[in-house]
């Protein structure tokens, strides 16, 4: 196996033997598999297009779905790898009927099988490492987890019936191109680029989606203690699969809890009316076998972010949508996107009720709309030097210790100093007691990871209030930590935003090639990180 897709790739180089996140070999070749027959079958939607021929739904849906898929933490299940592989053989052999011309097809959109030794054989020659240039490798496969990561939040705007045919041809087209040996490296460049722009496109839409089903998140103090009442723990990214189990156990004596990326759920005015939807168990998903243990109760399980779980709770896992843990039950939509929860439920009135690890409220819901509502405020606040600087500290957390270093950061900044957050990462400081700025908090957290969209939008908004024609201009630096592919499309869209000097940590991707890296250095001013007290001063400087 070879893969170094997250940051916790072996000796941040890459896993070989085992993954540090618990893929195992098989896992691994099944899900480059995947990726290869995506695609394939992309290069032939890319071609159909080019025909004229619109792509159905349901085929752009898939391509979503399988690249989701393949997020680390997502699915550690070998037997979904094998059928998303027959599936998508058959979705592709279906349209490939319907190409003209198919003499300048790549391989990958001819290869078909009908068995499981077919695939096993040839799982074993589509890796990574099939491209021998390091630098083309490098490039395809940046490109390849920005439209990982933009392909889950696609997913997450397609359950609530938000949907872009553009975004989903550039994404196929983008794939496709990593098939193509004549793409030289600015090409590839160019190519990386434009996916940072249709990642806006995409995270846009699901603000639009999540915004326009639930309303604009709004500030919100969250409980982190546990009630007297059995619970159940919804961890992940998936706002309609948590509606759907809120409505169904409203009236069951049972509470809701949310884990990890989804504790913004609370931010949004829909899910206010929900009495039984009582705090936030935990921390960020890497503290997972500890607080699932003493959870007591049965934990779903709605995206990527899922470690190998423990016998002691085991039972009590269940997945959805995008996650697979195999021995693990995994609950499906029906053709409706109706989810029926009810054997969590019951399983659930069973438990005993969360064991407490912490006491206390997290505050939170500062989303574009709500920063917007507070712009004169904060405007006020930079002008009269009451807050010196803002810092983007979004992403991701993990568990290497070196992200230790986020906490210390949050610490040791300055208290005329704002932390603006998305993403697990907020977890290093969220409870950090960082007092506010006249009534403005010194962390400021606005949802998930793919919420820095909204970061984006207050950053712009500062511009604007600011009359400044670069974004760069403001007094607003950017610290931010990385672990898996949706924090690949973030920095992509960044970098089409135009954001310069991003300092990336724990430690830069092992993907990015000496070369790719150095473009990256000169062009965007990005770098990684170094001592807490070097980084500060070079930031307040
Ligand atoms: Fe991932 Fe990062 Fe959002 Fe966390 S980008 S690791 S659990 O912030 O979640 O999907
Ligand atoms: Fe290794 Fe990360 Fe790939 Fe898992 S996802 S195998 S930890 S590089």
């Amino acid at each position: 196996m070879f893969c170094y897709q997250c940051q916790e790739t072996a000796g941040c180089t890459g896993c070989t033997k085992f993954g540090v996140c618990g893929k195992s070999p098989d896992l691994a070749r099944m899900q480059d598999l995947l990726i290869y027959v995506t695609k394939g079958l992309s290069a032939v939607t890319t071609t159909l297009r080019a025909q004229g021929e619109s792509i159905p739904a349901h085929v752009n849906h898939y391509v979503t779905i399988n690249l989701f898929t393949t997020i680390t933490n997502a699915n550690f299940d070998d037997e979904i790898f094998y059928q998303r592989v027959f599936e998508t053989l058959n979705l592709k052999n279906e349209l490939l009927a319907k190409v003209a011309d198919k003499t300048n097809l790549p391989e990958a959109a001819l290869w078909t099988a009908t068995d499981r030794e077919e695939l096993d054989e040839k799982s074993t020659k589509v890796g990574i490492l099939t491209t021998e240039n390091e630098d083309i490798r490098s490039l395809r496969e940046l490109i390849i987890y920005g439209l990982k990561g933009l392909a889950a939040y696609m997913k997450h705007a397609n359950e609530l019936k938000y949907d872009n045919e553009e975004i989903s041809a550039f994404m196929q087209k983008a794939l496709a191109s990593t098939l193509n040996d004549q793409l030289t490296i600015d090409e590839l460049i160019a190519l990386t680029l434009e996916t940072g722009k249709v990642g806006v496109d995409g995270m846009a839409l699901l603000d639009a989606a999540n915004t326009g089903t639930y309303g604009n998140p709004e500030i919100t103090k969250v409980n982190i203690g546990v009630g007297t009442r059995p619970g159940i723990l919804v961890s992940g990214h998936d706002l309609r699969d948590l509606e759907q189990l809120l409505e169904q156990s409203k009236d069951s004596g049972v509470d809701i809890y949310t884990h990890s990326e989804m504790l913004p759920a609370h931010y949004y005015p829909a899910f206010k009316k929900y009495n039984h939807f009582v705090g936030n168990y935990g921390n960020a998903w890497w503290k997972q076998k500890e607080e699932f243990e003493s959870f007591n109760g049965p934990i779903l399980m709605t995206t990527n972010c899922v470690v190998p779980p423990a016998p002691s709770y085991k039972n009590r896992l269940f997945t959805t949508g995008a996650a697979g843990v195999p021995g693990c039950k995994h609950i499906d939509r029906d053709e409706n996107g109706y989810k029926d929860f009810s054997e969590i439920i019951e399983l659930a009135k069973t438990c005993q009720a969360p064991t407490e690890i912490e006491k206390g409220e997290i505050i939170g819901g500062f989303a574009h709309a709500q920063v917007f509502a507070l712009a004169d405020q904060v405007v006020e606040a930079v002008k009269s030097g009451a807050i010196r600087k803002f810092f983007v500290m979004a992403g991701c957390d993990g568990r290497q210790k070196a992200r230790n270093y986020y906490t210390d950061f949050a610490k040791a900044l300055p208290k005329d100093t704002v932390i603006l957050t998305a993403g697990c990462a907020k977890y290093k400081y969220n409870k950090l007691d960082l007092g506010d700025i006249n009534g403005i908090p010194r962390v400021l957290d606005a949802g998930q990871c793919n919420d820095s969209y909204s970061l984006a939008l207050i950053a712009l908004k500062l511009k604007e209030a600011f009359e400044l024609t670069d974004i760069n201009e403001l007094p607003l630096a950017f610290n931010i930590a990385w672990y898996e592919q949706k924090a690949v499309i973030v920095l992509l869209s960044l970098l089409y935003l135009g954001v310069k000097n991003i300092h990336l940590g724990p430690t830069l991707p092992a993907f990015l090639s000496p070369n790719v890296a150095k473009v990256l250095v000169e062009n965007f001013g990005i770098s990684g990180i170094g001592t807490v007290e070097d980084d500060i001063k070079l930031f307040l400087e």
